[in-house]
């Protein structure tokens, strides 16, 4: 901790306002915390928001630490890491371990500069479900969609290789049934307990689920296919052991499919938000226009303006 601090003194943050945090970020001595957005325990994550004293906006950190890789294992349990003992009983003893310094490390996602819609995202609060009609998609949701969805700027880049670029794994650059896959913001890609991979389409003009009919079935299937192929043969897991799904509503409206290893509870893999690629495919099968015509459903949090709009309309 007092390393830390004496690192944050000698700050290396940016001295232009404009310049993005994330060209000068090494440390967080600039940082000021105003509150915690959301805390799991269980998750081992903790969401802050925050400023960085020469930076306009807010900032939100979020801290996970770290699953046991192979190798954070195979270097802790050595000579090298600090072993205190807390107390012991009997046959039992209580310590605190504390491995090198580069075994340590706890995962930080910065955002910044962060508009409002990302503090809601990340802030803990009441949340509902809202069964969406194709009615109400056209008279509520999609209008809403048009007009207020996060940036997807990133999405983008990561299609034009502006950024990323290293950490493709594979890509189809066809532009009707290609995509790009690659780890997920979420995954390290230093252990296939966590796995999550993202397939981003080329197709620029497929929001949601919503849109999907049967003129997407290649393009799907495509997906299916050649990500399950490239899994295999770079991390050796088989499709059987992936969990290939999509989001409804997603936060980013640019068609992706999330990839994640089966035994491994990645976030909002619950059964309101998460539709399998395998079912999707075959409902497009049976009924062309199956998402066109069916009910939805959508978790939504409180102070979502479309939670409000839904409320303003009645439908809550
Ligand atoms: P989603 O279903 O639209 O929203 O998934 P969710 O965040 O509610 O799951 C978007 C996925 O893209 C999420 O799994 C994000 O972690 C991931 N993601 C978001 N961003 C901004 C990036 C990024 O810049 N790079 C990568 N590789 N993944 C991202």
């Amino acid at each position: 901790m007092a390393d830390n601090k004496e690192v944050g003194v000698d700050s290396t943050l940016g001295n232009t306002v404009n310049e993005s945090i994330h060209s000068v970020l090494t440390n967080f001595g600039n940082f000021q915390q105003k509150r915690i957005l959301s805390e799991n325990s269980q998750r081992k994550i903790i969401c802050v928001e925050g400023t960085f004293s020469d930076k306009e906006g807010s900032a939100i950190v979020l801290l996970e630490k770290k699953p046991f890789s192979e190798e954070i294992l195979k270097n802790t349990l050595t000579a090298e890491s600090v072993v205190n003992k807390e107390f012991s009983n009997d046959i039992y003893g209580f310590y605190e371990c504390f491995p090198k310094e580069k075994y340590n490390g706890v995962k930080a996602t910065v955002i910044h500069p962060a508009t409002e819609k990302h503090i809601i995202k990340y802030l803990s609060q009441e949340i509902h479900l809202i069964e969406e009609t194709a009615e109400l998609y056209k008279s509520i949701t999609l209008p809403f969609l048009e007009n207020e969805t996060f940036s997807i700027q990133w999405v983008f880049n990561i299609l034009e290789h502006k950024k990323e670029a290293d950490r493709i794994i594979f890509e189809d650059p066809s532009p009707d049934i290609g995509f790009i896959l690659l780890p997920d913001l979420k995954w390290d890609a230093k252990q296939v307990e966590d796995l999550y991979l993202i397939a981003i389409v080329h197709q620029k003009d497929i929001k949601s689920l919503r849109d999907l009919n049967d003129k997407h079935l290649p393009l799907l299937k495509n997906i299916k296919e050649k990500g399950i192929k490239t899994i295999e043969e770079k991390f050796r897991l088989p499709g059987s052991q992936l969990r290939i799904y999509v989001h409804y509503q997603p936060s980013f409206y640019h068609l992706h499919v999330h990839f994640t290893y089966l035994k491994y509870d990645a976030p909002g893999i619950f059964t309101e938000k998460s539709h399998l690629l395998s079912t999707i495919i075959e409902n497009i099968e049976l009924m062309p226009d199956y998402y066109q015509r069916v009910t939805l459903p959508f978790v939504v949090k409180e102070t979502d303006n479309l939670f409000l709009k839904y409320e303003e309309k009645g439908m809550i």
